[in-house]
């Protein structure tokens, strides 16, 4: 067997039932086969793979916390510190009753690759908790990430581990989180990113992803003799990503016409208000019921009763902004039949390895999450930087740093696709650039 199939079936064999984790293992491992052949042996007796895909280190703490009744609840509290070689361990936290070891791992693994695109000094990390944020009260929030920071912050630090928002972490935890930190450690560094803009918080954060999405999105479309101007798009979620990817879409020109959440989906001809969304979902937290409510031109579905989904809209380009596995094979099928044109992802790991690999057949340009939503982590590595100075930048200069970035992503994999005979394969280029730069750093840096 090859060294990268040996390095799989190890990767399974090790962490049985971990089937997210294999997913993003797989994907990276199959797309570095050209890059592993050409010094096979060497990477083997270095075992430089065993190393890449065992996290340097994953604390599991419980969260015992206390509810508005005075029930004590306890959740599960993870932080995988997957690779420093390149920096300080960064990534999000994510909140939310999915959360396995699995879920983190895989997107602590995905991290690494994404954080070395962005070109900034970061590694890989990850983590979260199965805490649930939707239906608790402000005072339960606060008491839950108080109660995790207790345990966590003795893991890391501005120049160790650098955790910031995902799923179900926004500025209202990283709030509370931040405050927790400071008390502990009687220290105010930046140990986090998204915080407030009162105290350290980057201008731009809050927009970076679904901005960065945008950007790396047309600059694909115009290398490719297009443009997002004037195309319908489809877009699932209505979180972070998802909100500012659609502002974004019709800066740029073009036609949202969906949003969904995790009970149902909106279809909008008019083209989605994007106010009334933030309005619904960033202030009163409320579902999409409650967008069509006040909009005339939108349709509700639900999910679960008519067993669709957004993506079975006629669009140019889709893009998956809500959770891992959300957009499947039949779904790229009928994305296909509809004659979409590219897919971009806006979450981690939304499409699945079937779905990705008939739409990469069938011609739809299509871009991996890695590469599409970094715009999120190097803003949140812009944070950093500020922070380390004790300055604050303004949005200008930090939207033009994360365009600029992202525009660079994009010509960095679509260069390394056609150097390895991959023309156009944005995902093998994704991960073969980001591996060449975090194996580079760890042979560089000896058996550590
Ligand atoms: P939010 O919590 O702000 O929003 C998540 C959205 O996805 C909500 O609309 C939510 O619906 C929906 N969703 C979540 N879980 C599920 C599920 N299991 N099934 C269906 N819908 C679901 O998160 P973000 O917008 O921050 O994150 C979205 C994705 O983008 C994630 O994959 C995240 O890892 C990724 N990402 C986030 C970055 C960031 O900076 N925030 C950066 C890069 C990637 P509901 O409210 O009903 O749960
Ligand atoms: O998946 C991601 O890149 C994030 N959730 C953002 C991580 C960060 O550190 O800003």
């Amino acid at each position: 067997m090859s060294y990268v199939d040996d390095v799989y079936r190890g990767v399974v064999d090790q962490n049985p039932s971990q089937t997210e984790f294999h997913q993003a293992v797989k994907e990276v491992l199959d797309s570095i086969r050209p890059v592993i052949a050409r010094r096979e042996e060497e990477y083997r007796r270095e075992a430089l793979l065993e190393r890449l895909v065992a996290p340097e280190r994953q604390i599991i703490f419980r969260v015992p916390w206390i509810d508005d009744k005075g029930q004590v609840h306890v959740n599960n509290g993870i932080r995988v510190q997957f690779n420093s070689a390149i920096g300080p361990y960064k990534g999000g936290l994510r909140l939310h009753p999915s959360v396995t070891p699995s879920i983190i791992k895989f997107l602590g693994f995905e991290q690494i690759f994404k954080n070395a695109l962005t070109g900034l000094p970061i590694g890989g990390g990850k983590g979260g908790s199965d805490f649930d944020p939707k239906g608790k009260s402000d005072r339960e929030v606060m008491a839950f990430c108080q109660a995790f920071m207790q345990e966590l912050y003795r893991h890391i630090g501005a120049d160790t581990d650098v955790p910031a928002g995902d799923i179900g972490t926004g500025g209202r935890e990283i709030g509370y989180l931040y405050g927790e930190y400071k008390k502990l450690t009687g220290r105010f560094e930046g140990v986090l990113t998204g915080k407030g803009k009162t105290f350290g918080g980057s201008k731009g954060r809050v927009e970076a992803t679904g901005y960065g999405l945008l950007y790396i999105t047309e600059e694909m479309l115009n290398s490719n003799g297009m443009s997002i101007k004037d195309k319908t798009v489809s877009v699932s979620g209505s979180g972070n990503v998802a909100i500012y990817a659609i502002e974004k879409a019709q800066q740029l020109g073009a036609r949202v016409v969906t949003c969904s959440d995790s009970t149902g989906w909106v279809y909008d001809p008019e083209g989605i208000d994007v106010e009334l969304l933030k309005d619904v979902k960033e202030k009163k937290r409320q579902r999409l019921t409650a967008y069509a409510a006040q909009r005339k031109s939108a349709v509700y579905h639900d999910k679960k009763k008519e067993n669709n989904n957004q993506w079975i809209i006629k669009t140019d380009v889709a893009l998956p902004c809500a959770t891992q596995n959300e957009l499947n094979l039949k779904d790229a099928q009928t994305l296909v039949e509809n004659g979409v044109i590219a897919v971009c992802e806006g979450a981690n790991m939304p499409t699945t390895a079937d779905a990705t690999a008939f739409l990469k057949e069938n011609g739809v340009f299509f871009l991996p999450g890695k590469a599409a939503n970094a715009g999120g982590v190097a803003t949140s590595a812009l944070e950093m930087s500020q922070n380390s100075e004790r300055l604050y930048w303004s949005f200008d200069e930090v939207d033009s740093k994360l365009k600029h970035i992202m525009v660079k992503i994009f010509h960095k994999i679509d260069k390394a696709a056609r150097e390895y005979g991959m023309e156009k394969d944005y995902v093998a280029g994704a991960n073969i650039v980001a591996f060449l730069k975090v194996s580079e750093a760890m042979e560089t840096q000896g058996v550590v």
